[in-house]
Parts: structure tokens; C-alpha cells; sequence
């Protein structure tokens, strides 16, 4: 399953956004409870199911909207100089190996200072968050090498080691290949067996980039000056109020409103009263909410989910007329795959064994059989047919 991780300085508001994006109805959640433990939880991507388009009813969605599992963890506040062991340094550091992607968390209202002090909306400049948190990040990655930089140059005299062999395997824990060390020594034109400490850091910036990609989620939108959001908004920065989008969750578990994490508007729940204190906090909720399209705590997840890891969500059946498993439970599996899989990478995701007796693949849709080497698009309902039972 992917795991993301929510990172960044105290008191931006990750707490909050982890308790909002992994509290979910029984409706959406396959399982009662959705957090495991205090920073590890079950999130959601939001997509469309097929069933909508196929007038079919399954019992996975809610009117054609789709909730499909992913971790989220929590990760406790980085203070700047982490990589150097300040606040809960490495420990920090080292719980990102898990991480597929970051949500860097800013607090974009400005309203609390570089190590998580507040000191009111406006007086901090958030875009400085963004650098420090890419700035540990690669000094971590830094020190690592740093640590076996000796053994790895002194290997490196033998003519058959190979050095982005050796770096891949220093990183193994991040996923990293020995291509993409020779494609970033490519890149960053570097002789990496020769190279200084500057070009290491370098190196080293650019390890953090592609194990790690991350989307910065400007939290507190609702307290956020104009000139601030404007600034920020130039660099790109996912907008969200994870405080709204917690109180949605909550009044929506209560039954007061009607509101799918993701919606761009809640409504009232029927025969429901409010109170002039909770009117009034729904009013400002639908304030922000009009001028920021939604909460943006959904779209935080599905942004890093569908575009920074490139993935599509498609559909495995056993039986391709019915669209159901052999329990005749409808569309029961979503799964995010990589953009770019075959329907036998899908049959490993199913099962190993599937994976290896795979035979051939049926496109639900059409009823045709496909090649081993099709390439999956997003919404693919899948039949494999594999030698293993
Ligand atoms: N205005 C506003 N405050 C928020 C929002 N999210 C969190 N906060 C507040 O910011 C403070 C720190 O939040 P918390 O989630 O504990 O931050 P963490 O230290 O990053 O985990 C708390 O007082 C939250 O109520 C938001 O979207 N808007
Ligand atoms: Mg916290």
C-alpha cells in the first residue's frame, strides 16, 4: 500500500490534517477503526468508480464516488538543524524511509515563526518552511553518504566496483537505484568518485528529489492575508484548511451535514437544527470553502497520490461479465498502480502466484484479451487468467 507521510515544522497543523484525512465513516472505511495507532493511519484517494458509468450497483462506493486505502503517517515536528540531531533529529528523518511522498505541511497564514512558535498571521514568510525542510532532508541524505564515503572511494579504486552500485546499495531503504545515480551524475555532470563535499551535497539534493517527491500543502487558508496566499500560490503550493475539513468530518459523523471528504460543499442534513454557534461555524467553514473550491484536504491526498506518484486505480475481477469475484461481490478490489503497468504487474499485486502463472488478461470494458505488455489505463476493470488457482 502507499505510504505518505505528513512533514514539516510544529504547529503547522499536521495533527490536525492526519486526524481529518484518516477519520472516516463506516461507509467509506472497509475496517471500523482507520487509525492504527496516534501517527499511523488509513487516508483515502478520492476517484470515480466504474460502476456509475456502467449501471451497475456495487457496494464500494457512495453514488460512484470511491474511496481507495492509503497510509498516512504523522511524523513529529522538524526542527531546523534536524540532520544535526536538534529536537527529534534523525528519528525524524529516519521515519520518512517509509514515506512514498511528503506532504509538507506550511502554516501559509504566516502565523508562526521557523521553529513553531506563533507569532500572529502574516509575521512569518511560509516560503522559507519550504526550503528548510528540503534543506535537512538533503543534509540527512548527505550525512548518510558521508558516513561511508571513505569505504566507498577507497572500493572504488578497484576497477570492477561499481560506485552507483555501491551508493544504490548505502540507500537501499529509499528505494534508489544505480541507474538514477548514473542518470543524476549525468546530470549534475559530476565524477562522483572524485567529488567534493559541495558536489556531494549536491548530489545528495537531487537523491531527495527523486525518492522523495513532495507537494507543499499551505494549511490555514482560512487565516491566510491575500498577499501571502498570492505569493504562495506562484510557487505552487496546495492550499488547505485541514481545521475545516476536521469540524466537516466530525459534523458529518454526527449527521448534521452531508459531506463526502472532497466535496466542494456540504449541505444541512435534513429535519437537523443548528445552533447559532454551529451555524456560524459552518457559515465561515462554506466561506472558505467557496474561495479555496473545498477544504483542500482531499486534494492534497489525491494530488500526491495521482500525480506526484503517478499512479491509476484499476479494477480486478474474476469474472469479466459480471464484474464481480467469485463471491459475486461487484468491483471488490481498487488498486493504485503505477502509470505505466501491464496487466501482469497487476497480476503480482493481486497475488504472486497469479502473477507468476499469468496467462493472458481480459479489458472488462470491451471483452477483449490483451497482451502481458498492454499498457493499464486509469478505470480498467481487469479479468486475469493465470495458470495458479
Ligand atoms: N486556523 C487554522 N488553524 C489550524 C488549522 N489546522 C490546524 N490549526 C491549528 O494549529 C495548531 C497546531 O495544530 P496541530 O495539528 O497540532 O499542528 P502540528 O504540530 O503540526 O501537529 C492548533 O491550534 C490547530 O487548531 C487550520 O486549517 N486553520
Ligand atoms: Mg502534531
Amino acid at each position: 500500500m502507499i505510504t505518505l507521510a505528513l512533514a514539516g515544522k510544529p504547529n503547522c497543523g499536521k495533527s490536525t490534517f492526519f486526524k481529518a484525512a484518516t477519520m472516516a465513516n463506516a461507509e467509506i472505511a472497509n475496517y471500523p477503526f482507520t487509525t492504527i495507532n496516534p501517527n499511523f493511519g488509513v487516508a483515502y484517494v478520492r476517484t470515480t468508480c466504474p460502476c456509475k458509468g456502467l449501471d451497475l450497483t456495487c457496494g464500494h462506493c457512495i453514488d460512484g464516488v470511491r474511496f481507495v486505502a492509503v497510509n498516512l503517517i504523522d511524523v513529529a515536528g522538524l526542527v531546523p538543524d534536524a540532520h544535526k540531531g536538534k529536537g527529534l533529529g534523525n528519528q525524524f528523518l529516519d521515519n520518512l524511509r517509509q514515506a512514498d511522498a511528503i506532504l509538507h505541511v506550511i502554516d501559509a497564514s504566516g502565523g508562526t515563526d521557523s521553529e513553531g512558535n506563533p507569532v500572529g498571521a502574516g509575521n512569518h514568510d511560509p516560503s522559507e518552511d519550504v526550503k528548510f525542510l528540503t534543506y535537512e532532508m538533503t543534509m540527512w541524505v548527505y550525512g548518510i553518504l558521508d558516513k561511508h564515503w571513505s569505504r566507498l572511494s577507497r572500493q572504488a579504486s578497484v576497477k570492477t566496483f561499481s560506485i552507483h552500485q555501491g551508493i544504490a546499495e548505502v540507500f537501499t531503504g529509499l528505494g534508489i537505484t544505480a541507474d538514477e545515480v548514473r542518470e543524476v551524475e549525468l546530470k549534475l555532470k559530476l565524477d562522483l568518485v572524485h567529488a567534493q563535499m559541495e558536489e556531494l551535497v549536491q548530489f545528495s539534493a537531487e537523491m531527495v528529489k527523486i525518492s522523495k517527491p513532495m507537494l507543499v500543502v499551505g494549511n490555514k487558508i482560512d487565516e491566510t492575508p491575500e498577499p501571502l496566499k498570492e505569493k504562495l500560490a506562484a510557487e505552487k503550493v496546495a492550499f488547505a484548511s485541514a481545521a475545516s475539513e476536521l469540524a466537516l468530518r466530525n459534523a458529518a459523523a454526527a449527521k448534521v451535514i452531508k459531506y463526502l471528504p472532497g466535496d466542494k460543499q456540504f449541505s444541512v442534513a435534513d429535519g437537523i437544527t443548528l445552533s447559532a454557534p454551529q451555524k456560524a461555524g459552518l457559515v465561515k467553514i462554506a466561506e472558505v470553502m467557496k474561495k479555496n473550491n473545498g477544504t483542500g484536504v482531499q486534494d492534497a491526498i489525491n494530488r500526491a497520490v495521482f500525480e506526484l506518484l503517478d499512479r491509476i486505480v484499476v479494477y480486478p475481477v474474476e469474472d469479466e461479465n459480471k464484474l464481480c469475484n467469485k463471491q459475486g461481490d461487484v468491483l471488490p478490489d481498487a488498486f493504485l498502480m503505477k502509470r505505466g503497468s501491464t496487466p501482469h504487474d497487476l497480476a503480482f499485486q493481486v497475488h504472486t502466484d497469479i502473477g507468476k502463472g499469468f496467462l493472458y488478461a481480459i479489458d472488462a470494458r470491451t471483452k477483449m484479451r490483451i497482451k502481458e505488455t498492454h499498457i493499464l489505463k486509469d478505470g480498467d476493470i481487469i479479468k486475469i487468467v493465470s495458470a495458479a488457482k
